[in-house]
């Protein structure tokens, strides 16, 4: 039995005063655990597949800050370059050539990408990419799915997940209701949603916007013909598909979703593996699009720190390092190890579970499902994530504190970890 007494004295110390400084004592929403109880713990240091908090607790992530980390944290050869790349300035604000470097890079692996523009974060990106939906189509409306989360910009603050889901908020105060009247939800999987409103509203969407494998509703991929669907209905009526692979870009396939699935997008989002743990966010796609965007066309968009030369570093040798032989075999086997053993270790202790996995992306809801669509993720049993989260926490495993956030490996991840984590998983599920 591992000890679950676990001191954090300073973890709680340094929360409680942090919640007199910051709204709710974090700088995004979903790590202040409020969905899964307890408090945080608050990090000290991260390496490979490993945590340290502040009271010296190690702990085996499945976060990976949230996705970037997936060659392990602290990457030897990532902060060597990082070190090289810090002593010639940490900002230009003007052309470099490792843009060139990650652009081409980004260009080659991501099938929908001719061209690229750097921005600093996955909700630029989204914001940025929206613009450039309607003001190539020159139509208004898009349609997004049910559960998926595109960034905090209003246009997408309509039925969102991460930490949207997380807090159950049903849309934000704040947000104008003409910024989100032209966007049109539809239940994720649902193709007969999607071709009603493309008939309800006819020569008015500029596009589709999705996660193709969802990672902000908890893990939920895409059922056979959906992604083919969207690709036809979008043909048929002139409009925009777009891919968010924020989350699955470089971590599903090194091509990303559209790699993984073989459906090539009109517009791709990306963020987190790109720029290696610094902050980053892209967005590319065909040429004819990419080419409105200022200064080669009039679509304004613009960023003092973008193409920053320590994101554009951390990103080339993060790409580099994935490109290795058997890299995405390796997270693959891991990761299904991991997956199916918590399935069967759910099974084994009489939890009703479901969840799956592809490549370095995982999920797992306490209901028998199927799980399809964010209506389906949402009848997962929430309060018992709450207490399987903090017991794994407390014997050392430190998950996504939300039942609405995918979970993350890294080549980092041994199989002794994995391991490690089911042994560990066994314990708590026997005990809920
Ligand atoms: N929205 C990110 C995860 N999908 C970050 C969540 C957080 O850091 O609170």
């Amino acid at each position: 039995m591992v000890n679950t007494t676990i001191k954090t004295t300073k973890s709680q110390e340094i929360f409680a005063a942090a919640q007199n400084l910051m709204p709710g004592g974090v700088s995004s929403p979903v790590r202040a655990f409020k969905s899964v109880g307890g408090q945080p713990i608050v990090f000290d240091r991260v390496k490979g597949a490993y945590i340290w908090d502040v009271d010296s607790n190690q702990y085996i992530d499945y976060v990976g800050t949230w996705g970037p980390a997936i060659c392990g944290h602290a990457h030897p050869e990532v902060i060597s370059a990082l070190h090289e790349a810090l002593e010639k300035g940490t900002s230009f604000g003007a052309p470099s050539v490792l843009e060139n470097v990650l652009a081409e890079m980004v260009i080659d692996a991501v099938p929908s990408i001719e061209m690229v523009r750097f921005v600093n974060s996955g909700t630029e990106a989204c914001m940025a990419v929206l613009r450039l939906m309607r003001a190539f189509t020159n139509r208004e409306k898009i349609i997004k799915f049910e559960g998926c989360y595109h960034g905090h910009a209003d246009m997408f603050l309509v039925k969102a997940g991460s930490g949207v889901a997380t807090l159950g908020l049903p849309d934000s105060p704040g947000v104008p209701k003409s910024a989100t009247s032209s966007t049109l939800t539809a239940p994720f999987n649902d193709l007969e949603a999607v071709k009603a409103l493309f008939e309800e509203n006819r020569d008015q969407i500029a596009g589709v916007i999705l996660e193709p494998v969802v990672g902000n509703a908890g893990f939920i991929p895409p059922d056979a013909g959906f992604l083919e669907g969207l690709r036809e209905l979008t043909h048929e009526h002139g409009a925009l598909l777009v891919f968010d692979e924020v989350m699955t870009g470089f971590r599903i396939a090194y091509g990303g979703a559209q790699e993984k699935f073989g459906i090539t997008p009109d517009l791709t989002t990306l963020g987190k593996v790109i720029g290696g743990g610094l902050p980053v966010g892209a967005y590319g796609g065909r040429r004819e699009i990419m080419s409105m965007i200022a200064p080669a066309g009039p679509v304004y968009q613009a960023g003092t720190l973008s193409g920053n030369p320590l994101a554009m570093t951390a990103g080339i040798k993060t790409l580099e390092l994935l490109q290795k032989p058997g890299t995405y075999e390796y997270l693959d086997r891991i990761t299904q190890k991991l997956s199916d053993g918590l399935l069967r270790i759910a099974q084994e202790t009489g939890h009703a579970a479901c969840g799956g996995q592809i490549s370095a992306m995982f999920g797992l809801f306490f209901t028998s499902g199927p799980v399809h669509n964010y209506e389906d993720a949402k009848k997962s049993d929430t309060a018992k994530f709450g207490r399987f989260h903090r017991g794994m926490l407390e014997r050392g495993v430190y998950l996504a504190p939300s039942q609405f956030e995918a979970g993350f490996t890294s080549l980092a991840h041994t199989e002794e970890d994995i391991e490690q984590t089911l042994a560990v998983a066994r314990e708590v599920m026997s005990s809920l």
